[in-house]
């Protein structure tokens, strides 16, 4: 006999999500919720609400820096992380309605990224310690052992938000961080931490989309950490199969990208008309839960690899986006590019075998964009504040350099300093 709050519990899962977690295909994983059971009896869930964020009509919020956002609790471990997008009153706000989480990147300002930070000018570069796009995957550290990603008393988060809106109508819009942690003093809980790959490196992540079959590689990464490889997680964008992470040059994750099983995540027709490509995508899918012929499929799910082994020091990693686009239509772009740019990146979580004494790598050599088109949000000298490097401009390079002040720091983005933080506890 199940008690009724169990089958309560269930029944909010699947009103909220739509597919049963056995229903979902290989690799793929259910999200969380403020109600999700708990995976360690420490443990809590945490929501913070970041916004509101106002998309104008058939428009975007680029990049929207906050250097400082509310921590989900301190001197703790998380052990598990979940963004969203969320309309003021709670409800989900996707494609179905026309808001895009487009990206967002969380960042540490208190602690050192594993592959960006180096001995240079650039040794302020934040840990990026979680990045989702509107797929919204879960990342789960704990899955195999007693890992998370230590918060500090003396540690700063900082967000980066790229929102789209696809409607006639302005909106006003939250995004949402879902934590699960348990305090530091939790027995047996170690430190792991994040290694990014991204086939720009430490770029802007973007990457001109092509016709057909094509793929995208980053460079070769040499590990100076030894420890579990806790979860990963492929990001790709509309017309990517599989972005996989590469061991010593065999596939050692293959995230393969899913579209539309959720009805969320299905554009409506009305107004809107499908390549030919898609509507082979449709009949293809076999299963209903697409919605009208005439609408299109987005990325919903990736799969994630856990329990997966070991990463030694000196071990090469590279991250592979494939990309199809015959077999999943992708995005028209908005100004003078035909196409949205794509990306490659696979993040994994690392439990460390040295514990918190990590120190950033300052050996491996790390491609620094060199190819600069626009405004590419990759320094961060200000104090506490990132920078936009901004081709020819002296106030912004020397920004870029850790020389400069005040509005240098910001050219090129949306600075939200004053952007609110709700904490939503669980009940
Ligand atoms: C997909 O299904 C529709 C509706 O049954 C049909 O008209 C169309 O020809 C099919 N497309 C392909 C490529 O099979
Ligand atoms: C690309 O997608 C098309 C349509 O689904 C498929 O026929 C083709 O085999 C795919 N190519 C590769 C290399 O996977
Ligand atoms: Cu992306």
């Amino acid at each position: 006999m199940i008690a009724p709050s169990i089958i309560a519990l269930v029944a909010i899962q699947l009103l909220s999500h739509g597919v049963k977690a056995a229903d979902l295909p290989p690799g793929a994983v259910s999200r969380m919720t403020l109600k999700s059971p708990l995976s360690d009896p420490a443990a809590k869930i945490v929501k913070i609400k970041h916004g509101p964020y106002t998309v104008p009509a058939n428009g975007m919020v680029n990049n929207a820096m906050t250097p400082k956002v509310a921590l989900p609790c301190t001197d703790c471990y998380i052990t598990a992380m979940q963004a969203g997008l969320e309309y003021a009153d709670g409800t989900e706000a996707n494609i179905d309605t026309g808001a895009w989480l487009h990206h967002m990147v969380l960042y540490n300002t208190g602690q050192k990224d594993a592959i960006c930070a180096r001995k240079s000018a650039l040794k302020l570069w934040p840990q990026r310690i979680f990045s989702s796009g509107n797929e919204r995957t879960l990342a789960r550290l704990n899955a195999n052992g007693n890992w998370g990603l230590p918060v500090l008393g003396t540690d700063t988060f900082g967000l980066l938000t790229e929102l789209m809106n696809e409607a006639a109508e302005p909106k006003s819009l939250y995004l949402t961080m879902l934590y699960e942690y348990v305090p530091a003093s939790t027995a047996g809980y170690k430190a792991a931490t994040i290694i990014e790959m991204d086939a720009t490196e430490c770029g802007d992540s973007e990457l001109p989309a092509k016709e057909g079959v094509y793929e995208y590689h980053s460079a070769e990464w040499v590990s100076p950490y030894s420890g579990e490889i806790l979860w990963v997680i492929g990001h790709g964008h509309d017309g990517a199969t599989d972005v996989n992470m590469l061991k010593n040059g065999k596939v050692a994750c293959n995230s393969v990208q899913y579209y539309g099983l959720e009805p969320a995540f299905v554009a409506p027709g009305a107004g809107e008309m499908p390549s030919v490509d898609n509507v082979h995508q449709l009949n293809d899918s076999g299963h209903a839960h697409g919605g009208a012929s005439t609408s299109m499929k987005h990325i919903s799910n990736t799969a994630v690899c856990t329990n997966i082994g070991r990463l030694e020091k000196g071990d090469k990693l590279v991250v592979e986006g494939l990309y199809n686009s015959t077999k999943y239509a992708q995005m028209a772009g908005h100004g003078e590019h035909a196409l949205e740019p794509q990306m490659a990146i696979s993040f994994l979580y690392l439990g460390l075998d040295q514990g918190l004494s990590i120190t950033p790598d300052t050996t491996t050599p790390v491609r620094m964009p060199v190819e600069i088109q626009g405004n590419i949000p990759t320094g961060f000298g200000c104090p506490g504040l990132p920078v936009y490097l901004i081709p020819n401009q002296l106030s912004a390079m020397m920004a870029f350099l850790g020389l400069g002040t005040g509005s240098a720091c910001m050219q090129g983005g949306v600075n939200m300093p004053n952007l609110g933080s709700q904490i939503v506890s669980q009940t």
